[in-house]
């Protein structure tokens, strides 16, 4: 039974994204509908670029699938891209003018070049539909343990909303968030966000924001504290932090939590026997400051993240940089973009955490197939609530 991991390859103008998903056990109903539903909402939202309306984003299966379930065989997803021109100069230029922001000016250094091309191709946010293909079919196996995500767009700028997440109304904020093209499930938020996005392109400028998620129906004790990189809180953060642009991460109540007594931080516990049958197995907190996650241990309580976005790096009144070649200054290059990929950023960070869910998931109730695993979850509940032996 190998570990649950992803790669992904491709750039952003290549033939296609590749995702290779290793350690999905065997019989994991693999729902292509939800898998193309997540890529094409990837590609939405409010301020987008010219890119999305040439492509049509799906995963096409060529390795691990047989008759719409995973046979524990490596998987690999393809996503094909339309605009692909990587090998025509014409349309695809040298870059010499590195954007200040973006992967550029290190990349090329790195890679001992003075064209900014190769880099700014795979550093591209593009890649980040194979990540959403990794998350969205780790989704499929999560379902199956009724362990849900939904992530939505915080704040744009200085817009921001004031909602407060529940298990109880989760729903009903999803069916909200599908109504607004910032996905942003506050209608009034919503609209000061897109007049805060209108703004920017109006001043030829870019928004960032804050994304959040939150994964309802873990049960205690996946994650560990033995070790620094089996904290799931520390896979969270390494995951989130590594999606492109973003440059922060809070769980639960994140820095605030650093400003407060702790009286007005930690959690408090108690036990209702109505509600041992849950995931948390009884145990109930009045609050949920820890972001469901106590000693990198899920406790039973939702896991709430949230990422900030820094705004994109392409510039339409590009800021000063330095050309490569003649070490003159010169005005940063300009490639088609985005105004604000922030909605798109809040598809990304709920498929990344679903990954590392499922991830520690596994390593927790570890076995090549579906039946095993649900035996070992199952197992594993049981002996929970029969405590103390
Ligand atoms: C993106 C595709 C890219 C950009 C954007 C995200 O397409 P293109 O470069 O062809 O317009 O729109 O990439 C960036 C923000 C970036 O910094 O590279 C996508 O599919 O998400």
């Amino acid at each position: 039974m190998a570990t649950l991991m992803y790669r992904t390859a491709g750039e952003s103008h290549g033939p296609a994204l590749i995702t290779l998903v290793e350690g999905m056990p065997a019989g994991v109903p693999v729902d292509q509908g939800f898998i193309d539903g997540e890529l094409r909402r990837r590609q939405g939202g409010y301020g987008r670029g010219g890119r999305q309306k040439i492509e049509t984003d799906h995963a096409e299966f060529l390795a691990g699938v047989r008759l719409g379930k995973t046979i524990g065989a490596p998987v690999i997803m393809q996503v094909p891209n339309k605009d692909s021109r990587l090998d025509d100069l014409t349309k695809t230029p040298p870059l010499h003018r590195p954007r200040p922001g973006h992967a550029d000016l290190a990349g090329s250094i790195k890679w001992l070049t003075t064209d900014c091309r190769e880099t700014l191709e795979r550093a591209s946010a593009r890649e980040t539909a194979a990540r959403v293909a990794a998350g969205a079919l780790a989704r499929c196996f999560l379902r199956e343990f009724g362990i849900e995500v939904f992530g939505f767009v915080r704040t744009v700028g200085p817009a921001s909303t004031t909602i407060e997440v529940t298990p109880d109304n989760w729903k009903d904020f999803l069916k909200a968030r599908e109504e607004s093209d910032v996905y942003c499930p506050d209608a009034a938020a919503s609209q000061q966000m897109r007049d805060f996005i209108n703004d920017q392109k109006m001043a030829k400028d870019t928004a960032g924001g804050v994304v959040e998620a939150h994964v309802f129906g873990c049960p205690v004790g996946i994650g560990s504290c033995m070790t620094w990189d089996g904290r799931l809180d520390s896979r969270i953060a390494a995951a989130v932090v590594g999606i492109q642009a973003f440059k922060g991460v809070e769980i639960g109540l994140g820095f605030e939590a650093a400003r407060r007594p702790g009286s007005r931080v930690h959690d408090e516990i108690a036990f209702d026997p109505a509600r041992k049958d849950s995931p948390s197995l009884g145990f109930t907190r009045g609050s949920n400051n820890a972001g469901g996650l106590e000693g990198g241990m899920t406790n039973g309580m939702p896991v709430v993240v949230r990422g900030a976005m820094k705004p994109i790096s392409t510039l339409g009144k590009p800021l000063r940089s330095v050309d490569l070649n003649t070490k003159e200054a010169s005005e940063a290059g300009w490639e088609r973009s985005d105004i604000s990929a922030i909605s798109a950023a809040s598809v990304v960070m709920e498929n990344v955490i679903a990954f590392e869910i499922a991830r520690a998931f596994i390593e927790k109730f570890g076995g090549d197939s579906m039946v095993e695993i649900r035996a070992n979850y199952d197992a594993f509940l049981a002996a929970a609530r029969r405590l103390p032996f």
